[in-house]
């Protein structure tokens, strides 16, 4: 096969309703290369975005010259690929139409010989307004809009979130936004490899290779070679491949990663070659098992016969324009989720099927992929030729991502069913039930049991394998988001009241660090209540709602800075009482996947990584709350506000708890000393445990009431650890009260910085009072460290490691280091 790359070729691009071509770039998409071109200012800035929505209201063209040589031409078919064209696209070559297409999520191949030129050849690619296309299509479909504030995304097959979702802008942008090519060949291509893998009882893994061939009626024969790493495994010729000592591909945390390396070359009767085609794979079984239990049915993901509880967060697209993502884009924040203790993530269906660059990494570091198809929230058209399409793009999908060993699960939908079930059970609205059904129970699954290699297919997310939405009934079966805390304002304990099978998405905002606010909004703009705020905190009312959260639990902050630090506390605060809840629950509850990892702009948002790579709080804590061996306390009592405001308290006992998911049973230590502010030790004991892989258990309840009436509950805290071979692999501090009445003494801080080689740092800090969720920063520098937000206890010295990205002296770091905890708030 003769492969002739277009991405790389000097493209341009004009607005077709008269302005001059500019130089374009392929992968891309317009907002980019009119930024690139100083056409348009910052779309991450301030609040530039209302003034950018002109340009989806265009036409747009891409154009490229294409040199083509007798070589190219001497082929019998040649192909046009373009993997990904966003959306409305007409291509032309050298003047003829080639196709129209209306789908994102589908790459296409077309023949152009007949119209290839030795020589010059002129390409070129209309993109005509998605949003025109919106307004003049499918005009009798006019559902409820749930996030696309003018309406209508649904008709298009484009991502979703482009226009405009809660925590992303609305740039309805166009382009080629991935690769696109030449393809020659003569005789016959190679269209892929199907591989099914069979695990024998006896631990040998066969695989059997089934190739598919552009033409498919002809006689091959397959040529194998398989390694791992370096070391060669095996080779030979046939469908078969029999690997009697397989190393197992395990999940995060489980096991290790070995990918296996198969290279195929296939080769038909007559000995012409029709290409060769590599995969990296791994050697795994996963399965979602919903077996009947004693609280109805389960709903886990067992990977190698080994039920996994799911430790992880949802995925939305990496940035608010996807063209070209590579590698780079996907390792900073799929890093972040693996260091975080994470296994699994769940890329949600209202941005895009992710690249080739995002899977390598989910199978290399261990995550599984929760993937869903992309249709989101609102009720998508049930005609012919959207079904035909959605069809199509489910084909080329599964198949293009069958053989990773990180994907465990296809989803038909985010919450379509969940957010209207009310009209989809309305006898009024049977053409829209049936038109739902059709897609999400018949067709899309289908696909998948044709082609997608055994991986699960799972309707919608959340789905409780019938109609119920209740609460009550994600705690027998299926999956649950959760947002009466947030959406609903419902109190952050409301969390331990539902016993969900598997926690799908649940979250709680904050605002993004000063740091990164500088970065798309200057100082004298940045009142977090001001426009270019406002442009970037994409919930209506989110404000009010984390005012409202942070209000129930802080005191009234100092300054901005200082809110900002408290909205992240919070937002610890509720992912992590819902995560630990979820952790206790195992094995009924297999699943913790909060809303969400990661953002595509600069925003307040759910997510636990700011755009800028930077972690907030919950990321830190999201590594505290997701490690293998956890301690955690449920306080069953509460602070009870009466009439007229008075206040008391039912808090009494505390149930410590350890949540085990590591392979392999072990054995630990559980501590508890019981703090009064002034420093004194009141209780203190330990309890030796024993660890069994995915179980939780109730370990030691403590009963406070004598100290609690003693000492009053603003006055005293509980330090609870867990220690495994003298380590100590989970901490967590229990407050008996809100941290609002608690007199907190004057924080006093003692720092010590060693410097080690290539931007290494040891940063030790000592405080002789107890500090909540002391937090440290060095101003200008970008860092990772080992943990951040954490507690600082009377008198014990806290080690941190930190690395720097750029060189830094002790000078300048000392310079730069600044640090708060909570009673530096108010
Ligand atoms: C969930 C998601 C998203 C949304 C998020 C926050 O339901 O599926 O649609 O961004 O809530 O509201």
């Amino acid at each position: 096969m003769r492969v002739v790359p277009l991405a790389s070729l000097p493209w341009r691009f004009r607005d077709c309703s008269g302005s001059a071509w500019l130089p374009a770039t392929v992968p891309g998409c317009v907002h980019t290369d009119l930024r690139r071109a100083r056409a348009i200012p910052d779309y991450l800035r301030g609040t530039n975005e209302a003034g950018l929505q002109w340009i989806d209201g265009r036409t747009w063209e891409y154009a490229a010259d294409i040199e083509v040589g007798a070589d190219l031409l001497g082929e019998e078919v040649i192909e046009l690929v373009a993997d990904g064209l966003d959306t409305i696209a007409t291509i032309r070559l050298n003047g003829t139409e080639v196709a129209r297409t209306e789908n994102m999520f589908i790459g296409y191949r077309w023949d152009v010989k007949p119209l290839l030129r030795d020589g010059h050849n002129r390409l070129s690619i209309r993109f005509d307004s998605a949003t025109r296309y919106i307004r003049t299509e499918r005009t009798g479909h006019r559902p409820r809009n749930i996030n696309d504030p003018v309406g209508g995304c649904t008709i298009i097959r484009k991502e979703q979130c482009q226009f405009g979702w809660d925590w992303g802008p609305r740039y309805v942008t166009a382009g080629i936004w991935r690769d696109i090519r030449l393809e020659g060949w003569s005789g016959n291509r190679l269209a892929g490899v199907e591989v099914a893998q069979r695990h024998a009882r006896n631990g040998t893994v066969a695989l059997s290779l089934a190739p598919e061939l552009a033409r498919p009626d002809r006689e091959s024969t397959c040529r194998w070679r398989i390694s791992v790493g370096d070391s060669p495994v095996s080779s030979g010729v046939g469908s078969r491949i029999v690997i009697q000592r397989p190393r197992l591909w395990w999940p995060s945390g489980q096991g290790e990663q070995p990918l296996y390396r198969l290279e195929v070359d296939v080769v038909e009767s007559d000995g012409n070659a029709t290409g060769k085609w590599t995969r990296k794979i791994g050697l795994r079984t996963i399965a979602l098992d919903r077996h009947r239990d004693r609280w109805g049915e389960s709903f886990q993901f067992v990977v190698n016969g080994r039920p996994v509880f799911a430790k992880g967060a949802n995925w939305i697209p990496a940035d608010c324009f996807v063209a070209g993502l590579g590698r780079a884009s996907y390792a900073r924040d799929l890093g972040a989720a693996v260091a975080a203790n994470m296994n699994m993530v769940r890329v949600w269906g209202g941005g895009i099927y992710e690249s080739e660059d995002f899977f390598d990494l989910c199978d290399e570091l261990g995550l599984l992929v929760w993937q869903d198809f992309m249709f989101a929230c609102t009720l998508y058209p049930g005609d012919e030729p959207f079904v035909a399409s959605s069809r199509a793009e489910a084909e080329y999908q599964v198949r293009r991502l069958r053989h990773r060993a990180s994907l465990a699960l296809w989803c038909g939908n985010n919450e379509i069913w969940g957010i209207n079930a009310h009209e989809l059970t309305d006898p009024r609205k049977a053409r829209e039930r049936a038109d739902y059904y059709r897609l999400f129970h018949r067709v899309l699954p289908a696909v998948v049991r044709r082609h997608g290699r055994g991986t699960a297919y799972w309707p919608s997310s959340p789905w409780r394998g019938d109609e119920d939405t209740s609460h009550a009934a994600g705690g027998k079966r299926g999956d649950s988001h959760y947002w009466d805390v947030w959406h609903g304002r419902n109190p952050v304990k409301d969390y331990e009241k539902w016993n969900f099978r598997f926690a799908s998405e649940f979250g709680m905002q904050s605002y993004s660090s000063s740091a990164t606010q500088a970065t798309f909004c200057p100082a004298k703009d940045g009142n977090i209540f001001g426009a270019a705020m406002e442009t970037h905190q994409k919930n209506k009312g989110g404000s009010q709602v984390i005012l409202d959260y942070v209000s129930r639990r802080y005191r009234f902050p100092k300054d901005q800075e200082s809110l900002i630090y408290l909205s992240q506390l919070n937002q610890v605060h509720c992912i992590q009482t819902g995560v630990s809840h979820y952790r206790r629950l195992m094995p009924r509850c297999m699943g913790s996947l909060y809303w969400q990892l990661n953002d595509c702009w600069p925003v307040a948002s759910w997510s636990s990584i700011e755009f800028t790579g930077r972690w907030r709080a919950l990321h830190y804590a999201a590594r505290r709350f997701y490690a293998p061996a956890l301690v955690s306390a449920h306080v069953p009592g509460d602070e009870v506000f009466g009439i007229n405001n008075y206040r008391s308290s039912t808090v009494r006992l505390v149930h410590l708890h350890t949540s085990y998911d590591g392979p392999r049973a072990s054995r630990g230590v559980v501590r508890w000393d019981l703090f009064h502010l002034d420093g004194r030790v009141l209780l203190a004991g330990s309890k030796k445990v024993a660890l069994q892989s995915m179980r939780s258990v109730r370990q030691v309840t403590l009963d406070l009431a004598q100290p609690l009436a003693q000492f009053g509950r603003e006055t005293i805290y509980l330090r609870i650890a867990l220690d495994v071979a003298g380590e100590r692999v989970s901490e967590d501090t229990v407050l008996f009260t809100l941290p609002r009445f608690m007199d907190l003494p004057a924080p006093r801080t003692k720092v010590s910085v060693r410097l080690g080689a290539q931007g290494r740092a040891a940063v030790g800090f000592t405080s002789p009072v107890f500090q909540h969720r002391f937090e440290f920063d060095f101003a200008g520098h970008a860092f990772t460290c080992s943990d951040n937000f954490f507690d600082l206890y009377p008198g014990e010295r806290r080690l941190v490691r930190v690395r720097f990205a750029d060189g830094v002296s002790k000078a300048g770091l000392a310079r730069s280091l600044t640090y708060r905890s909570l009673a530096d708030s108010y």
